[in-house]
């Protein structure tokens, strides 16, 4: 029998990725150069550094590690500062969907950058993170005070009328996603990224006897294989609360195509790939597409939407 021809396209509303897979915020999308190679890159759009009205240099280093399990950051926002970001695309041409990440430090500075993204036509969506977990100093992470997020929603939406993402930290009770599901539904979101790296975590090297980065004694946002499970569960769980026009994008422990499928199953209309990304360099885009498109024919699927949130209870 002849085999489908496959396609890994989506759709996020009226913005069309040529594949599902494309870089997470923060991995290897900060300079000029990082951003030429994702643009001449196969990946399906392109997500920027989160960024701040003024450019930062973010915290001490070492900030990064990465292991088997996984990796551990305290970056600390460092970015070149939205003008920068918004002149790169003025200069660049392309066709693919240009994800602005953003994160002031303050409702007020997110507000302001909403403002300065509008502006440009070629910012195709604005992914607001809410879910930074490295700011040394700073007030809780939005996503996590229910109060700050339906209020800070509220105000945005006054103004702001392009698409608009929501990079959202991990939850850890269903509960936790059921109310953060149904003050999102009230607003016009396009999609969830869902998750960040999970908060406070710490590495051990058991012969030096201590951590491994230096900003906040060690502690740091953990990403990687390790966090897989937990990735999975919060995209099967806002798949099942959240209004079906609002997509979801998986991001946590993607390695392979197999984890791209898996995220798939549980709800996801595309993916990001953040640790993995970092160790592996650019061409990461060519092989994990093959391979996603590999098991898509062994499994006789033609598309994404064929097996999307198809994930089974066992009986
Ligand atoms: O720059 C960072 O420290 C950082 C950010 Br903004 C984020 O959203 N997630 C992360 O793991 N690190």
């Amino acid at each position: 029998m002849d085999k489908k021809k496959v396609n890994i396209s989506i759709s996020i509303k009226d913005i069309k990725l040529s594949s599902c897979i494309m870089n997470a915020s923060g991995a290897i999308c900060t300079t000029e150069k990082e951003l030429n190679d994702l643009l001449k890159s196969s990946s399906g759009a392109i997500v920027t550094k989160s960024c701040t009205f003024f450019p930062r240099k973010g915290n001490v280093k070492p900030r990064y590690f990465y292991c088997e399990y996984g990796s551990i950051n305290s970056m600390g926002l460092p970015n070149l500062g939205i003008d920068f970001y918004l002149d790169f695309l003025e200069k660049n041409k392309t066709e693919k969907p240009i994800f602005l990440s953003i994160s002031g430090l303050s409702i007020e500075e997110n507000c302001f950058l909403l403002k300065k993204a509008s502006l440009s036509s070629k910012v195709t969506a604005v992914e607001l993170n809410l879910s930074c977990p490295n700011i040394l100093g700073e007030e809780e992470i939005i996503g996590y005070d229910f109060y700050k997020l339906s209020y800070f929603l509220k105000e945005i939406f006054k103004f702001y009328k392009k698409p608009l993402g929501l990079k959202l930290p991990p939850y850890f009770k269903e509960i936790h996603i059921k109310n953060v599901a149904i003050i999102l539904n009230q607003f016009p979101i396009y999609f969830v990224t869902c998750i960040n790296s999970i908060p406070n975590g710490i590495f051990v090297n058991s012969t030096t006897e201590s951590v491994v980065i230096y900003p906040k004694k060690g502690f740091g946002g953990i990403g990687g294989l390790s966090i897989k499970p937990f990735a999975l569960a919060n995209i099967r769980l806002f798949h099942l609360y959240l209004r079906k026009e609002i997509s979801i994008i998986g991001c946590g422990g993607i390695t392979n195509g197999v984890d791209i499928f898996e995220h798939i199953l549980c709800g996801a209309s595309a993916v990001q790939v953040g640790t993995q990304f970092i160790e592996e360099g650019i061409s990461i885009f060519d092989r994990l597409k093959k391979e996603l498109i590999s098991i898509l024919e062994k499994k006789n699927y033609s598309s994404i939407d064929n097996f999307k949130g198809n994930l089974k209870d066992l009986v």
